[in-house]
């Protein structure tokens, strides 16, 4: 049963007072974009048929090592989440697919999830396996790893769980499935590299066999967990060689935050559309490490630069381009739903920048090594405010042109603490 989404009047209305502006500041700017060869319109459509999935964990509050403090209203299962994904879609209108976790949204009736979905105006996107925590009842233990685990039993249950994550993902209308792992070791000597690669490889290969023809899976990597002296897939390089062992239905995904902070993600995504192997994203931002904040809270201008190479490689039409959008966030004091609407705006914003760089001049200057005007050719784009873009996309598309003040305006988080009593743990809060 669906509960209340947000009234549509509330939307007309502000919309409404926004209007007369709105129509001003787009006419303005496509005006100033005319003088630059750009077509505002041409700009508008591609930011409306742009999209990036929601985790179903996303919409819970995350937290840290120590705690966790839960925030009001606070969706209790997966049909629940996908309430919260609605609201966010109805308002934003950039975010039509939900990718779910399993088997923190395990149901037992996986028509009436699809139904429901449907219903809500949501598809699904990737499914994500979890063989990074024990589930109550679970016969053997992932404390020293799970695909890449010395026993061959502990594998075994690892593959089988991400083949019924594939079995319930074709019954959604899923296309991929994503791996990211947290195996590895604490100390120097504890663990063969080597040995734990072959094992993951070996375990990755049934994950793979079990991939319906028009599957692909995305190995995510990630530099170091709390207490880690090592990771099994540290990093783009042994993702990649995973990926390129494995075969072509194998694709690698960058999640932003499981970097160094001095590493230059753009250019790993260059590298792998070259290779054909780039899985997609999973956006978020960081300063120091993992720390999952939201997309473009501390550096727009990497976003930017990412989306630079993917407009890029979309406007080369690159063979085997078809990267698949997340975001992967832990919003520990924000409201979640206000953390991917603000998110999913941010990263539309970094597409529309990345839109408007002129390429020809662009690579007339590298040609001719003119360092300093290529820079400002790259900046001239990131400093247009695409804003009044976004927001006639938003409009356009049944949206909301401003969609924090509707959704504050909505109470939708004071009703729904109301329609949600809280249990006492949700479980996989924690991202
Ligand atoms: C791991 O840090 C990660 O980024 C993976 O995508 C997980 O599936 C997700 O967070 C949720 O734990
Ligand atoms: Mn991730």
């Amino acid at each position: 049963m669906v509960g209340t989404l947000i009234d549509h009047a509330l939307i007309k209305r502000s919309n409404a007072a926004a209007r007369a502006d709105l129509d001003d500041d787009f006419g303005s700017l496509g005006g100033r974009l005319a003088r630059r060869d750009i077509d505002i319109e041409a700009i508008t459509a591609k930011v409306q048929r742009f999209g990036v999935a929601i985790p179903t964990w996303g919409v819970g509050t995350g937290g840290t090592r120590f705690a966790r403090f839960p925030g009001p209203g606070e969706p209790r299962n997966v049909f629940e989440k996908l309430e919260d994904c609605a609201v966010i879609q109805q308002l934003v209108r950039a975010t039509p697919t939900v990718s779910p976790h399993f088997p923190w949204d395990r149901v037992d009736d996986y028509d009436a999830l699809l139904e429901t979905a449907g219903s809500l105006g949501l598809g699904f996107d990737a499914v994500n396996s979890n063989t990074f925590q024990d589930q109550p009842g679970q016969a053997l233990s992932y404390k020293f790893g799970s695909l890449t685990h010395t026993d061959k039993a502990v594998r075994e249950q690892a593959v089988a769980h991400n083949i019924e994550c594939i079995e319930i993902g074709r019954r959604l209308g899923s296309k991929a499935i994503t791996v990211w792992i947290a195996d590895g070791s604490n100390f120097p000597g504890q663990q063969s590299h080597g040995r734990a690669f072959e094992r993951y490889l070996d375990s990755l290969s049934g994950i793979y066999d079990a991939l319906p023809d028009d599957w692909r899976v995305f190995l995510e990597h990630k530099l170091f967990e709390p207490a880690f002296y090592a990771t099994v897939i540290s990093d783009w390089g042994s993702s990649f060689l995973a990926a390129t062992t494995l075969g072509p239905k194998a694709n690698c995904l960058v999640d932003l935050g499981h970097h160094a902070p001095t590493v230059n993600i753009e250019q790993i995504v260059s590298r792998l559309i070259h290779a054909r192997k780039l899985a997609g994203f999973h956006f978020n931002d960081s300063k120091y490490g993992d720390d999952d904040l939201d997309a473009g809270a501390i550096n727009p201008f990497q976003l930017f630069l990412v989306f630079h190479e993917l407009v890029t490689a979309e406007l080369e039409q690159r063979p085997g381009f078809e990267p698949a959008y997340m975001m992967d966030q832990s919003h520990n004091v924000t409201d979640p739903i206000e953390s991917l609407m603000t998110s999913a705006m941010a990263i539309q914003r970094a597409h529309a920048q990345a839109l408007m760089v002129d390429r020809a001049r662009l690579q007339a200057l590298q040609d001719s090594n003119d360092a300093l005007l290529a820079l400002e050719t790259m900046k001239r784009a990131y400093e247009t405010d695409v804003g009044p873009i976004l927001a006639m996309a938003r409009l356009r598309a049944g949206g909301a042109a401003d969609p924090l003040a509707v959704y504050r305006d909505s109470r939708y988080r004071a009703l729904k603490d109301e329609e949600r009593p809280q249990k006492a743990s949700l479980g996989g809060g924690i991202v």
